[in-house]
């Protein structure tokens, strides 16, 4: 058994909180062998609540967890961090302008980053789930400037996980015999989820779909399978009323278990990283990539050739990112 591991959520009161905190408490994140300090941020209305999900988590007696605090005070929060997972973040309200969105962001997302660079960890791995997830990491990652970039990543998981489902059910298979699919650029409806590379039991699914340009497949993949991943958030709070939470929950977990634990031999998997300027994205954006992790960091799965259908779509989702940036820029929030 290893010493206990703290675990930071923010947001720690919301509807992905209480699909996330549970599932950490279990050992779920971080395996059978790591006891986890839960640290709980919220903001001051919503500590009440935060008690209540922890007086649940008490009463279910987990074996790991070894503590749980409750904050409204990110220095506190972060203090000796190992994971932080930021989920709470300020929402879209109706008229907002996307600046106005950003700079309400970058109110959270800069002093979060800059406690994790004050109080974390050596070993600290932030992974930013609020949106907008791409910029709300770069903003905190411009403000850790102590901490190695690449510990800064946002989540593209569950679009990557979406997009499994939809070919499973497009082809027949199972989940569990896809790989090579990537989710590229912003999570956002720009975002690229890209088939050209994906196998289905070891078979290019190129060789069952013929999405290649005219081909009987192409409109399939362009006007349903890339919209219906693309949008599929909104199609669940139109279904659900309110937006996915534990299939968040449950993609957070899947991306730090891969970050901490590995990849599978021979797949990859998506996650937005800090560009190292691989496949013509800028240096420094926070873009979603194929990646494999491998002894705990990302590593962009390189050498793939990229078609112009493909090529067309990233260019556009990396766009968005850029002036995302420019205009985080523009507020001085970076
Ligand atoms: P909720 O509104 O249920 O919960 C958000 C919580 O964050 C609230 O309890 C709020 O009090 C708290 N909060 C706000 N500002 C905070 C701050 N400065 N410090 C600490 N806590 C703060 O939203 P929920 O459904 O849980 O979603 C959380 C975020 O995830 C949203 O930004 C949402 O857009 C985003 N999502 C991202 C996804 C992704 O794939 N990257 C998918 C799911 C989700 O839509």
């Amino acid at each position: 058994v290893h010493a206990p591991a703290t675990v930071t959520v923010t947001g720690a009161a919301g509807q992905i909180g209480y699909a996330l905190l549970f599932r950490i408490a279990s050992g779920q994140l971080l395996g059978p062998d790591t006891p986890v300090k839960l640290r709980l941020l919220e903001i001051p209305q919503a500590v009440k609540a935060a008690e209540g999900t922890a007086m649940e988590l008490d009463d279910c007696a987990f074996p790991l967890l070894s503590g749980i605090d409750i904050t409204d005070d990110a220095g506190r929060a972060f203090d000796g961090v190992n994971v932080a997972l930021l989920v709470g973040a300020r929402p879209r309200s109706k008229g907002m302008e996307r600046g106005d969105l950003l700079e309400a962001n970058g109110g959270i997302f800069g002093p979060q980053g800059a406690a994790i660079n004050a109080g974390a960890a050596d070993d600290v791995r932030v992974l930013v789930v609020g949106n907008p997830a791409n910029t709300n990491a770069l903003i905190a990652q411009a403000h850790a400037p102590d901490v190695p970039a690449d510990r800064f990543t946002a989540m593209t998981r569950l679009d990557h996980n979406r997009a499994l489902s939809q070919l499973a059910a497009k082809t027949g298979a199972s989940v569990a015999d896809i790989s090579k699919l990537t989710i590229w650029g912003n999570h956002s409806a720009t975002q690229y989820p890209d088939l050209f590379h994906a196998e289905i039991a070891g078979t290019k699914v190129t060789e069952t779909l013929d999405i290649s340009p005219g081909g009987k497949d192409q409109a399939w993949l362009a006007d349903e399978f890339i919209p219906t991943v693309a949008k599929r958030g909104a199609a669940i709070i139109e279904a659900r009323g309110a937006s996915s939470a534990a299939s968040a929950a449950n993609a957070a977990i899947d991306h730090v278990h891969d970050w901490v634990h590995g990849t599978p031999q021979g797949e990859w998997t998506s996650a937005a990283i800090v560009s190292d300027g691989s496949y013509g994205v800028p240096e420094g954006l926070v873009s979603s990539f194929p990646v494999v992790a491998r002894n705990g960091r990302w590593e962009v799965v390189q050498g793939l050739d990229v078609n112009e259908f493909s090529r067309a779509r990233i260019d556009a989702s990396v766009r968005e990112l850029v002036e995302e940036r420019d205009a985080v820029k523009d507020l001085g929030l970076i």
